[in-house]
């Protein structure tokens, strides 16, 4: 099922590690609203709660590398 390249996987993992502040291999709620507030992308705090919930798959409040990494897939 997955079709990333070991490469685009390391790439993925950095991205997912600059975020990931407290090192516990999750992105939870304040990580992730730092990640989008530094792209250039103008969310409202609903639109990020639904983003958050649907990369946030099993709903457990925190989004897994697992999970982010199959939003990376559903991106391209
Ligand atoms: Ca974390």
């Amino acid at each position: 099922m997955s079709d990333l390249t070991e490469e685009q996987l390391v790439e993925i993992k950095k991205i997912f590690s600059k975020y990931d502040v407290d090192d516990n291999d999750t992105i939870d709620w304040g990580e992730f609203c730092k990640m989008v507030d530094e792209q250039d992308v103008e969310l409202s705090l609903k639109d990020k709660t639904v983003v958050f919930d649907k990369m946030d798959a099993n709903h457990s409040g925190m989004i897994s590398f697992e999970e982010f990494t199959v939003c990376w897939k559903k991106r391209d």
